[in-house]
């Protein structure tokens, strides 16, 4: 008989976000675990929102809800339930003053003037690729206020740089569901497990590989791109470099920090700009690629140099290997 190590007869489960969390937090002394408590919510605001995608196809939660974003787009109803699940999941929570989120003009006060800190937010990036059954995702970004404790969120508090970002990080719903964030000490990602109801940890300590061979880019927009850009694809068809473009940030930046690869989003005639929303899409996104080895940049400097004016403003972006990056930008 073929007898087996109680490792072999119970599997370990792993570890859980919960206690991953609870053991960040106690290398440092004075942490008084209201930012753990946050990332808690954010998790279990990510676990609604993957049930509500899962039965979004039975439910009338898919396609246009014919009403438009703060920024004219089309709103698709998983938009608007999103924003409502981590709006209401961080009021509860308690520890977040006010929250910046693309689906609303301007900021949202949760009531809980005592919070220290605040949230941008995209709750559901990717919305053209909700209701075909594509990978879409969350980015989010923390910041402990500046304005005085015990009386209203400021506009200073979401407009201090993405250097002042304190955690970030992003929840993907793909052919699983992960969450990746950064309290600045390391990347690290977990793996949603269905039955249990938990996030397990899957990916310790993230290292974007330095290289790759993975270009993500919209060529549908080629002719307008810069020229430094144009210039940049073509040395990547040259080398038969693999072109890998879902349309949903999240999805294109995983796989790149995984692999090894670049995701660009250059400024277009449409939008000069660039489209991609500075305070909840690339701070984030940047600030987990710096963490994890990598780089982001608009083209002239660091993503998370670039000083802020206003809530929605927008940025080219270049993110991902820190050499591919490198070479995109010409520095
Ligand atoms: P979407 O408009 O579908 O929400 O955030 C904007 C974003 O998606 C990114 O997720 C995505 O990478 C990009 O825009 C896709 O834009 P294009 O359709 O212009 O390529």
């Amino acid at each position: 008989m073929i007898t087996k190590t109680a490792q072999e007869l119970a599997i370990p489960v792993g570890v859980t976000l919960d206690r991953f969390i609870m053991h960040s937090q106690s290398a440092f002394p004075y942490a008084t675990g209201e930012l753990s408590q946050l990332l808690r919510d954010i998790a279990l605001a990510g676990k609604i929102i993957n049930r509500e995608i899962n039965r979004a196809g039975l439910v009338d939660i898919a396609g246009g809800n014919g009403t438009e974003n703060v920024q004219g787009e089309n709103q698709q109803k998983l938009d608007i339930v999103a924003n409502i699940r981590f709006i209401r999941a961080l009021k509860n929570g308690g520890e977040v003053c006010a929250i910046l989120s693309e689906e609303d003009e301007d900021i949202i006060h949760t009531g809980n003037n005592h919070g220290k800190y605040v949230v941008a937010m995209d709750p559901l990036d990717g919305s053209s690729n909700i209701d075909v059954n594509v990978s879409i995702g969350t980015v989010f970004s923390i910041y402990r206020r500046v304005s005085p404790i015990n009386e209203p969120a400021t506009k200073e508090d979401f407009l201090q740089g993405g250097r002042k970002q304190i955690a970030a990080g992003y929840i993907l719903y793909g052919s699983s569901t992960m969450l990746v964030y950064s309290t600045g000490d390391g990347v690290n990602g977990f793996t949603y497990d269905h039955s249990l109801g938990e996030f397990i940890l899957s990916h310790k300590n993230i290292c974007c590989p330095a290289n790759g061979s993975i270009y993500s880019v919209n060529e549908g927009h080629y002719n307008s791109y810069p020229e430094f850009v144009k210039h940049y694809i073509g040395t990547c068809k040259e080398k038969s470099f693999s072109a890998r473009y879902i349309g949903s940030l999240v999805g294109d930046f995983h796989r790149n920090l995984l692999k090894g690869g670049i995701y660009l989003y250059p400024s277009t005639k449409k939008d000069p700009k660039g489209k991609l929303r500075l305070l909840y899409e690339c701070y984030p996104l940047a600030f987990i690629a710096e963490k994890s080895g990598g780089k982001a940049s608009d083209g002239f400097g660091p993503i998370l140099d670039i000083v802020p004016s206003s809530f929605h403003q927008r940025s080219p972006i270049y993110l991902g290997s820190a050499a591919m990056v490198e070479k995109a930008i010409g520095s």
